[in-house]
């Protein structure tokens, strides 16, 4: 299997984490590239030009983080991170995605020159993650695919956005974190 992802990507990290938890390691070749410069052979393998982007040994193409981290978990040793309940395990998963969705919005638009940002869709996107935190639920004594998704959100929250203040607002969430940042996958994956 091949791996495109970048080292500051949340979404390549929840992948890399389930590449981890899952035994892949070295089943993996893992490309890591900069998906904003275009690179050819990320665009040779994946039309979407996005990050994770995965290559199996049969050859399929399979993008999007959370459709990569449910063929590793299927192929990779060990139970099923998506636990008995599937969907709902999906559900959480999802819910730590839209946060993602929101956090890298906001990045991206802090990126554009100032006159060009636009303050009303940061503030929307601010107000998505701070519906959301409150209706995440963590789980103690397991880490499946939806506690990888969240943490994944919650680490890029401190990686790209510590100014809000998420920490402080869910202390349970951040003793959370800071209890999962102990894995080796978490620490093999921390965002630079
Ligand atoms: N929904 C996708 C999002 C992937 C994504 O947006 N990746 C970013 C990096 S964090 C990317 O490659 N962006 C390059 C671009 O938008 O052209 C997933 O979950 O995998």
């Amino acid at each position: 299997m091949k791996l495109f992802y970048n080292v500051a990507s949340p979404y390549a990290r929840r992948v890399i984490v389930t590449v981890h938890e899952k035994g892949l390691i070295d089943r993996v070749e893992m490309r890591e590239i900069d998906p904003w410069s275009d690179p050819a052979d990320l665009l040779a393998a994946t039309p979407v030009g996005k990050v994770p982007a995965l290559l199996t040994d049969a050859g399929a193409l399979i993008t999007e983080s959370a459709l990569i981290g449910e063929y590793l978990d299927g192929v990779g040793d060990g139970p099923s991170l998506l636990g008995s309940d599937a969907m709902l395990t999906r559900a959480r998963a999802a819910l730590a995605q839209g946060v993602i969705d929101a956090a890298f919005a906001i990045v991206i638009e802090g990126r554009r020159p100032p006159e060009r940002q636009w303050p009303d869709w940061i503030d929307r996107q601010r107000r998505a993650i701070d519906r959301v935190l409150p209706r995440v639920k963590v789980q103690e004594g397991r880490f499946d695919l939806g506690d990888i998704a969240l943490a994944a959100c919650l680490g890029y929250l401190d990686f790209r956005l510590p100014d809000i203040g998420w920490r402080a607002a869910h202390p349970r969430l951040a003793d959370w974190l800071d209890g999962v940042n102990r894995r080796p996958s978490m620490i093999a994956t921390a965002p630079r």
